[in-house]
């Protein structure tokens, strides 16, 4: 071959490597994939056809099972800095390392809804932490609610059939205002103090990054002297905790399906980076049975007032993936993931949980090889002598793949103590009986929702009332709705009556007690069997989002309405003091195409009235300008945007010189009386800025009576 040539043919291999070049699976470069070999141009197409049976192959079988739960989620990278030695209770470097950064993978999601489903489902969110330590992986797999549903794993594949869109019709989609979920509700007092969770604003979040998230099982820290010391995980969004009113949420699932995972990765990409502190409840072992509470059952917390939560480290999620599918989609997040001086506790729902998952992955990615994905490679490389399986992606070498032996000279050998081998903390059980049953404390079924119930706001035990009134509207069937009021006499009377009331059955009088009660047919003995404690706290400040402290308006979107005309100084004033405080100004105006300020200058919109809406926007306000204010007040979409922000409580601001525009708004023809903090009318930047730091200003439900 001549030089050139041989050059040239380099030059083309070089193309392929960098992978600019298409190849097929099999390495051939590919010249044309949009025609299937034919017979002639008009004729039947020929079976030799290999490239285009590959590209068809392949597509046939795009689809893995999409997760059981959680289906509906998104993930992102981040790291975790230990800002606190915890050497005294865990020998796992990553809660040692002061300083040390360890890489994570955060997926948020919904429960119940298919893999499409929209964002705003009122549901739980999940809030798995896969922690790439230097000791292997460590998967937090947690919610954004402390507690559980129901006690034990062996009940885990009931609630999630009734929660699920029923098998008759497949519907309702990621609701659980439903026939099916609230007659296993109902047949299951259990679950009472997680429905006050997810009846409650903390099952429709603002934001994934406006969420705290709970390991929820009691967990076990083991330190180098094999001394066990019980834990609770909690993250603490430094964003402080937000939710959306019901009707808001509702309305985002139309405007845009994609909201948080839209939201998250924005903010990620714009250089917001969301945070959270982790923290620990501690727990020293000899004090296990000091609570009023099991420690075990997952549907109690440990109240912030009994055990302080200590900060230990700070997440923060900095990188998005490259693609949906290989990253967030193939990630296989495992409770049985621990690190040396991690252990389980025998809480019967993590115990059924670290069997679950891997069997779930196995399932879905197809494998018992599904580590060996690039999302779920531990730090190092891995030796061992699995050997084998449906997509081994590794070669191992050698003669050796058993132990002991001496043809590999021993290796990979047993890492020892020194080491930093796993070793479980011992526990003695010797005397146990084997039996299908609970521990007596988990049969409290309802102090906890109580306690829960009476720490919220006025205004957030009225969302519950609302919240459970619209589902259990919903339910088509008497005896469940029934049944249902009288479990909720067991949290709080008015509760009950409220919504007895609203869904049409007979306003109780009294607490139902279960004992003596008949057993509804159907239901299990054992789920009724209520003894009821009496908890020696009767409000927890940390339980109610009322009282978690506003942190400013970063990274929040507020609409700011322009038209052609707009007050050149007025807009730029307002404009640069949300920018200032770390917020964000988005543009919006009657059309998409550049706005002339009064002073001649074109400014390029962000949104339209059109293709935007106040449910996607955390506060709006509009800037003065006479011909702007006219074009804007004659602009039926732009005045819903007020009318509609002021009904889900948001902050509003009018500049001074709009008043022509305030007047079309409803609000001045209703509210006129009712204005308040979170209405700003004289065109003050700091005062509205302050109004968008309060949230919202959800007294305005009762005083004005709006359905929020
Ligand atoms: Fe679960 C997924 C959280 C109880 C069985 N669960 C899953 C995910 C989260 C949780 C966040 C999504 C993981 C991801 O992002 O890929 N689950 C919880 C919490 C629970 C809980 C906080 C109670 C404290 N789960 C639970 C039980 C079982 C399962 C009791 C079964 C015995 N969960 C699964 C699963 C899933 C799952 C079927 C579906 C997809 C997957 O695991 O990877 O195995």
């Amino acid at each position: 071959m001549k030089e050139n040539e041989k050059t040239k043919k380099l030059e083309e291999y070089t193309l392929y490597s960098e992978g600019k070049v298409t190849l097929s699976n099999t390495g051939v470069p590919v010249n044309d994939e949009h025609h299937t070999l034919k017979a002639g141009k008009r004729g039947p197409s020929l079976l030799e056809d290999f490239l285009m049976k590959e590209k068809m192959a392949h597509f046939d079988r795009e689809r893995i099972p999409e997760r059981v739960v959680h289906a509906r989620g998104t993930a992102v990278h981040g790291v975790f800095k230990l800002s606190k030695d915890m050497s005294q209770y865990t020998r796992a470097k990553v809660l040692t390392q002061v300083g040390a950064e360890t890489p994570v993978f955060v997926r948020f999601s919904t429960v119940a809804g298919f893999r499409g489903s929209a964002d705003l489902a009122r549901d739980v969110r999940g809030f798995s932490v896969k922690f790439y330590t230097e000791e292997g992986n460590w998967d937090l797999v947690g919610n954004n609610i402390p507690v559980f549903f129901v006690q034990d794993a062996n009940k885990f594949p009931d609630l999630v059939h009734a929660v699920k869109p029923e098998q008759d019709n497949e519907m309702p989609q990621a609701a659980s205002a439903h026939d099916t979920f609230w007659d296993f509700i109902s047949l299951m007092p259990e679950a009472s103090h997680m429905i006050m969770w997810t009846m409650s604003d903390r099952a429709i979040p603002r934001s994934y990054r406006m969420m705290e998230g709970f390991g929820v099982h009691t967990f076990k820290l083991v330190n180098e002297e094999g001394k066990v010391t019980f834990v609770k995980f909690h993250w603490k969004p430094k964003l402080g905790v937000h939710s959306v009113a019901w009707d808001e949420a509702t309305k985002v699932n139309g405007k845009d399906s994609d909201f948080h995972r839209r939201d998250l990765l924005n903010s990620i990409l714009e250089g917001n980076y969301p945070e959270w502190d982790l923290g620990v409840q501690l727990v020293p072992q000899e004090d296990e049975h000091k609570f009023d509470f099991d420690l075990l059952d997952p549907t109690k917390l440990i109240p912030e007032e009994l055990i302080p939560v200590e900060i230990i480290g700070t997440m923060t999620l900095n990188r998005v993936p490259n693609n949906f599918f290989a990253e967030v989609e193939q990630v296989a997040y495992c409770p049985s993931n621990i690190v040396p001086g991690i252990d389980f506790s025998n809480d019967p729902l993590l115990q059924g949980r670290i069997l679950s998952y891997t069997d779930t992955q196995v399932h879905r990615l197809g494998t018992a090889n599904f580590n060996n994905l690039p999302i779920n490679q531990p730090l190092h490389t891995v030796h061992n002598n699995r050997r084998d399986g449906f997509f081994q992606t590794q070669i191992p070498t050698g003669k050796a793949n058993y132990s002991p032996n001496t043809l590999g000279d021993g290796c990979p050998y047993l890492a020892k103590l020194s080491e930093g081998g796993f070793v479980t903390a011992p526990e003695s059980i010797d005397q146990a009986v084997k039996v299908r049953g609970k521990s007596e404390k988990f049969f409290d079924f309802f102090s906890q929702a109580i306690l829960f119930y009476n720490s919220q706001s006025e205004y957030e035990q009225q969302h519950i009332k609302d919240a459970l009134s619209f589902e259990l509207s919903k339910v088509n069937t008497t005896s469940i709705k029934e049944r249902m009021v009288k479990n909720l006499t067991n949290i709080d009377m008015d509760l009950a009556q409220y919504v007895a009331e609203k869904i049409g059955v007979d306003k109780p009088t009294e607490i139902y007690t279960f004992e003596n009660k008949a057993v509804p047919a159907g239901a299990d003995p054992a789920d009724f069997q209520a003894k009821p404690v009496k908890m020696s706290l009767t409000k927890s400040k940390a339980l109610s989002m009322a009282n978690q402290p506003k942190k400013g308006i970063k990274t929040r979107e507020i609409g700011v309405f322009i038209a052609d005309g707009v007050d050149d100084a007025s807009l730029e004033n307002l404009v640069s003091k949300i920018k200032s405080e770390g917020g964000k100004a988005i543009l919006v105006a009657p059309k998409l195409s550049d706005v002339k300020t009064k002073g001649g200058k074109m400014v390029t919109p962000d949104k339209t009235v059109f293709n935007h809406s106040s449910v996607l926007l955390d506060a709006v306000a509009i800037v003065k300008g006479d011909e702007s204010v006219k074009t804007l007040a004659n602009t039926p979409e732009a005045i819903h945007f007020f009318d509609e922000a002021y009904t889900h409580c948001k902050a509003v601001g009018f500049d001074l010189g709009t008043e022509a525009f305030f007047e079309e708004t409803h609000l001045s023809k209703k509210i006129k009386s009712f204005i308040d903090e979170g209405v700003v009318l004289d065109g003050d930047a700091d005062k509205f800025i302050s109004a968008v730091a309060g949230h919202r200003v959800w007294d305005r439900e009762q005083a004005r009576k709006v359905p929020s």
